[in-house]
């Protein structure tokens, strides 16, 4: 059993994880709109690995027995239209995103709530990663020069991204 603190604070995760979702689709729709459809492909799979770390919190509470309360999502906000500042945006939601996490840590160890702990550090893990995908892109284009070819390979590369989560959400806690 958690306490409704450490309840409350997840389901304000879950929160704070369907707003990532929402904010990778409306960057994924207008990176598309825009002809980059490489780019659009990569954000369309951030959104689905966002809906994936919600879900994995959501399953997370009904297995401990707690109420999940979802609210109201915000409107995706940011105003970037180039790939480069796009992915700089991408990567300071993310340090966002990381110290939120941090804070569930801090928590679950002040509480000696060890499983939530255990569950956590997925997560710290995961943003390592998510920091390190974007970062790595920004590399990219720096290294491009900003020259229309470089872009162009760029969104070809970021096409053949795969997803790296289960589609099937029902299958959360089966050895995910
Ligand atoms: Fe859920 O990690 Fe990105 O936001």
């Amino acid at each position: 059993m958690i306490s409704k603190k450490m309840s409350d604070r997840i389901n304000e995760q879950i929160n704070r994880e369907i707003y990532s979702a929402y904010l990778y689709l409306a960057m994924s729709a207008r990176m598309s709109e825009a002809g980059f459809k490489g780019v659009g492909h990569w954000l369309m799979l951030q959104y689905h690995e966002e809906m994936f770390h919600a879900m994995k919190f959501l399953t997370y509470l009904q297995d401990q027995g707690a109420t999940v309360q979802l609210k109201a999502i915000a409107s995706p906000d940011f105003k970037e239209t180039a790939v480069k500042e796009l992915f700089q945006r991408v990567l300071e939601h993310e340090k966002g995103v990381t110290k939120s996490i941090h804070e569930i840590m801090a928590l679950a160890i002040e509480e000696r709530d060890y499983a939530t702990q255990v569950l956590d550090q997925w997560y710290v893990d995961e943003q390592v990663e998510e920091e390190k995908n974007a970062t790595e892109i920004l590399q990219a284009i720096d290294l491009a020069g900003g020259s229309t070819q470089g872009l162009y390979l760029l969104n070809l590369e970021l096409g053949k991204r795969k997803l790296g989560v289960p589609s099937d959400f029902t299958k959360i806690g089966e050895g995910d």
